[in-house]
């Protein structure tokens, strides 16, 4: 892989894109090489969170940028096709990281601008350092935002909210990213890792099985009718009844010890 770097340590992936020249800017190969790992991470039952963040500008600024944007430089000459296709590539790695069992943390370490505050929103939970730096930029470009952004955002933070950083292009801090429910969680950038890591342990140290059927529920029924969505949910409330973890989750609750829950 040329601009992803993957490190897995006690059941954490942490996924880094790295593009120094570039502020970790999305191009078609890092979507592809993306689509790829995140196929394989989904695979493996040694990863149970997995963290993305952005690697260090060319200065080695850890901080700098996350991602700040799809590839403007591969963009300028897409014809209508072209850009079409490179919407769908990069909703593939995309809707992996919104739907993989595993759950997916964004660690926004600095700029998250255009496909960078996209990438972010198709995770689970973000995480913002204290100068991480929100934006949809695109219609000052002549675009539009196509990673998702018209339709995650709108979701997360409400229309009107939505539109207007869309409308005005105009960036948010990490303070205001938190105020408005984009960011779960602001920190010092320094304790961004150690943040993300520690809100990763607590979540591993859940029903792995647990926390994947409940991130299915909320994912789908999402879209749903209340109805169907609640029914839904008693579905897969009956699967998870039927594991080991459920037993003995229960069993350790009434006889006042720690449970050990396993990830069945
Ligand atoms: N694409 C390509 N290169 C980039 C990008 C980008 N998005 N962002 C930064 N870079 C490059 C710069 O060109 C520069 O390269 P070089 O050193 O070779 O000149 C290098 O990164 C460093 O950047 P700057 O010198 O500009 O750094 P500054 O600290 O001065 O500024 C900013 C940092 C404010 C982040 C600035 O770089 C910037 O405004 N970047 C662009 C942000 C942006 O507009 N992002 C949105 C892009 S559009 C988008 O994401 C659409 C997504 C949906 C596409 C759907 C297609 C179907």
């Amino acid at each position: 892989m040329n601009n992803l770097r993957l490190e897995v340590e006690n059941e954490i992936a942490v996924l880094t894109i790295s593009r120094p020249g570039a502020l970790n800017a999305l191009n078609s190969e890092t979507l592809d090489e993306l689509n790829v790992c995140l196929a394989e991470i989904e695979a493996r039952d040694d990863v149970k969170v997995v963290i993305l963040t952005g690697g260090p500008d060319k200065k080695d600024n850890p901080y700098k940028s996350f991602v700040a944007g799809a590839d403007i430089a591969e963009m300028v000459n897409f014809t209508a096709a072209e850009a079409r296709a490179f919407g769908m590539k990069a909703a593939e790695p995309f809707f992996k990281l919104m739907n993989m069992r595993q759950v997916t943390i964004a660690a926004v370490n600095g700029f998250a601008l255009g496909g960078g505050c996209e990438i972010a929103m198709a995770c689970d939970i973000r995480i913002a350092a204290d100068n991480a730096v929100f934006g949809q930029p695109e219609t000052g470009l002549g675009i539009i935002p196509g990673f998702g952004g018209t339709q995650r955002l709108a979701r997360l933070v409400g229309m009107g909210r939505a539109k207007e950083m869309i409308f005005t292009c105009d960036n948010i801090d990490a303070n205001e990213a938190y105020r408005i429910g984009l960011a779960n969680k602001v920190v010092a950038k320094e304790e961004l890792m150690e943040t993300a890591k520690a809100m990763a342990k607590k979540i591993i140290s859940k029903g792995s099985y647990a926390v994947s059927i409940a991130k299915a529920a909320i994912n789908n029924g999402y879209d749903m009718d209340i109805k169907n969505a609640v029914e839904m949910e008693a579905n897969l409330f009956g699967i998870t009844c039927s594991t080991h973890d459920k037993q003995e989750g229960m069993s350790a609750f009434l006889e006042r010890r720690a449970a050990e829950l396993t990830d069945f």
